[in-house]
């Protein structure tokens, strides 16, 4: 529905053999002219259904729509066309476009990829880019590269499966060891991605077990595969590889960065990788880190190891995102020193300056694991000589894994816009950097993410890579509009419904889970479901500290763990004091006593509780509102019954979040709900004591 603003219409796409048609394909390259035909071919499919009319050879008559290059243009005969390529040539990058509105509306690029984000453009606005007249507008992605890491498995594996936190079926490229991935629902993969604004795709897990490790060497042309089913829309692939792979893939009995055995192997594994992919991306890497293999191993930092990859990667212009999640997890949570919140920037933040222009230091936005609710990670503002990418999850691990309706644009704008002196934001550095980077929350599920709503966080997911500065609820607003049909008429109500249930569902799962920055009290393993002492006494890193007196982790320089002091001013001040730190975070940063008075005004346990009882009934009134929409038009009987169904589930586990979590507290503090609700899950009012 939403290609019939575009299908209706008269467009003009200078093609093969029309206007300019030489000077076209010497700007597109051999690369680039694959990516004018997707445009073409998208907008021939359009006009196929809705009945308008796509032009290749020159304007048989005015168009409504004209998209060119700037080094070709259409030719004569468009109204403007002159004017807006002298204004814009040269300035629009790899991807970016310029649009304007006179008789026609022109899109201008320089390179082919900006010809198809503008035609993406062109698609989420509709009619209003055939309206009044406007003047130019330019876009250009903030981000240069927007990537979708996937944790596929090839094998599947003994406990996470055949994809590792995947929500969303199976893997699209890999079923039990063999490699399954259909051409044509990659294609419509890459589409969709392409239309999210996404750019690249590292396609297999950052734990990458012996079977992976080889899609490196003799499985590459699987890689090459994906690669060429992506590359029509502007796509290009990477690689999570092994640190051990000269050891385990190959014939060298070690992996140290700086022997010159290992260096060469490196090259020669990269030279083999670009024959069959040549605009292969780069390596992703996971290295001393959950027991991944790494340079420690060695006597080595990670400065030395990502500068050995890069150095392979870089005569073929490929980079290396190396992640910043390192940390000891076998923490022992008697000693209160270690703080794994502490980790990357320990690790990380005295590298800085020492690492390739190549290399992208790719850190988690919160100092600890996606959890629901977390501060940005200090290393973000910590290493102003070095390429950093942010990295968000996508797939719900930690969010109610795609059985909870968990909007995350909001979360994802927050930690974007979050600054501190000089100006600087997250986004500024990811942008000046390696750009954002999400987990992938797609499968092979028909749906492409389980939870049909979930769809909603890779569109934000990309549009946010692109424009941090957007609105999250704007966004929502574009793919709502995009999925479900035009704001006005019958839509209506149905877009009513979805905000009514989407725009505050990260707050609500937040006040049905963990409140206050509290994180970790899931069950262990797979991490769904509540299990408030489920991780309190092992080796990972992730406690609360709750005792009979109060809860929290005292994480200050006055009497804790330090990590306050990661920060840049003012965050460093307000973190550590109780009174400034926000309400969101107190637990994150503080033990506090359950009579502790929020800024809120509510004591701690109260607010344990209220929060609790307030996220079940957000819930079930959510599910309210769905069951009160019928099935009808864009929203189908089978996406119908599958919100449904993962409704139930959601209004099922928050309940028992609820009761779980204040029970719990309620028989450490023992101190009753002001509003005398049962707290212990009995179906009974507790007589305060
Ligand atoms: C954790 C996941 C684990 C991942 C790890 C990572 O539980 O499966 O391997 O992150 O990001 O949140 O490497």
């Amino acid at each position: 529905q939403a290609w019939r603003a575009i299908g209706t219409r008269r467009v003009f796409l200078p093609g093969p053999s029309g206007a300019g048609a030489a000077v076209a394909a010497e700007a597109a390259g051999a690369a680039g002219a694959d990516l004018v035909e997707t445009v073409a071919a998208e907008i021939a499919a359009a006009v196929r259904t809705h009945g308008g009319r796509l032009d290749r050879t020159g304007p048989a008559g005015p168009a409504d729509l004209v998209l060119a290059l700037a080094a070709a243009g259409p030719g004569d005969g468009v109204a403007g066309w002159d004017d807006l390529r002298t204004e814009v040539a040269g300035t629009l990058g790899a991807e970016g476009f310029a649009i304007t509105r006179r008789a026609a509306t022109l899109v201008c690029a320089d390179a082919p990829a900006g010809l198809l984000h503008g035609l993406f453009h062109v698609l989420r606005a509709g009619d209003a880019a055939f309206g009044a007249p406007f003047g130019v507008r330019r876009h250009r992605p903030a981000m240069r590269r927007r990537m979708v890491d996937h944790w596929d498995n090839v094998d599947v594996h003994p406990v996470m499966g055949q994809v590792e936190r995947g929500y969303a079926g199976g893997s699209l490229f890999w079923t039990a060891g063999a490699f399954t991935a259909d051409p044509a629902r990659i294609r419509a993969y890459a589409r969709l991605l392409a239309a999210c604004g996404v750019n690249a795709v590292a396609v297999n897990n950052v734990n990458v077990h012996p079977t992976e490790a080889r899609l490196l060497t003799d499985r590459i042309g699987e890689v090459a595969a994906i690669a060429g089913w992506m590359r029509p829309y502007g796509i290009r692939v990477h690689l999570s590889v092994s640190f051990a792979a000269p050891r385990t893939v190959g014939a060298l009995h070690t992996a140290d960065p700086c022997d010159p055995a290992v260096r060469a192997w490196w090259a020669a594994a990269a030279r083999d990788v670009y024959a069959a992919i040549p605009d292969f991306g780069g390596f992703v890497v996971k290295a001393d880190s959950e027991g991944q293999p790494g340079p420690f191993g060695y006597g080595r930092d990670h400065a030395d190891g990502a500068n050995m990859l890069a150095d392979a990667l870089a005569p073929h212009g490929g980079v290396v995102h190396w992640r910043a999640f390192v940390y000891n997890h076998h923490q022992d949570w008697r000693d209160r020193g270690t703080d794994r919140a502490k980790a990357a920037h320990q690790h990380f933040a005295p590298l800085d300056g020492r690492f390739r222009d190549t290399v992208i230091v790719q850190v988690k936005h919160g100092p600890v694991d996606f959890q629901t609710r977390e501060p940005v990670s200090p290393v973000i503002a910590a290493m102003p000589g070095t390429r950093l990418a942010v990295e968000v999850q996508a797939t719900q691990e930690y969010t109610g894994q795609q059985r909870h309706v968990c909007y995350l644009g909001t979360p994802w704008s927050e930690t974007l816009g979050f600054g501190w002196a000089g100006g600087q934001t997250v986004a500024s550095v990811a942008a000046a950097g390696g750009g954002l980077v999400a987990v992938a929350n797609t499968g092979a599920d028909a749906f492409w993410t389980g939870h049909p709503l979930a769809q909603a966080n890779l569109y934000a997911y990309g549009r946010l890579a692109w424009d941090p500065a957007l609105d999250p609820c704007a966004v929502l607003d574009e793919w709502i509009t995009l999925t479900f049909g035009a704001a006005a008429g019958p839509d209506a109500e149905p877009r009513r419904t979805l905000h009514a249930i989407m725009d505050d569902s990260w707050r609500g799962y937040e006040r049905y889970t963990a409140p206050l920055g509290v994180g970790f009290m899931v069950r262990p393993g797979h991490h769904y479901g509540p299990d408030v002492d489920g991780y309190e006494y092992t080796g990972w890193g992730t406690y609360h500290f709750a005792d009979r007196d109060g809860v929290g982790v005292d994480r200050t320089r006055a009497t804790g763990t330090g990590f306050t002091g990661q920060y840049p001013q003012p965050w460093s001040r307000i973190y550590e004091s109780p009174d400034e730190c926000p309400d969101e975070l107190l637990l994150f940063f503080h033990h506090v006593p359950y009579g502790h008075v929020l800024r809120s005004g509510t004591t701690v346990i109260q607010h344990i509780y209220d929060s609790h009882f307030a996220g079940v009934e957000q819930v079930e009134r959510m599910r309210e509102r769905w069951r009160a929409l019928p099935p009808g038009g864009l929203l189908s009987a089978a996406l119908h019954a599958r919100v449904s169904e993962r409704l139930d589930e959601q209004v099922r586990s928050a309940r028992e979040w609820r009761d779980q979590i204040n029970a719990y507290f309620f028989r450490k503090s023992g101190v009753p709900d002001a509003d005398r609700r049962a707290l212990d899950g009995a179906r009974r009012p507790v007589i305060p004591r």
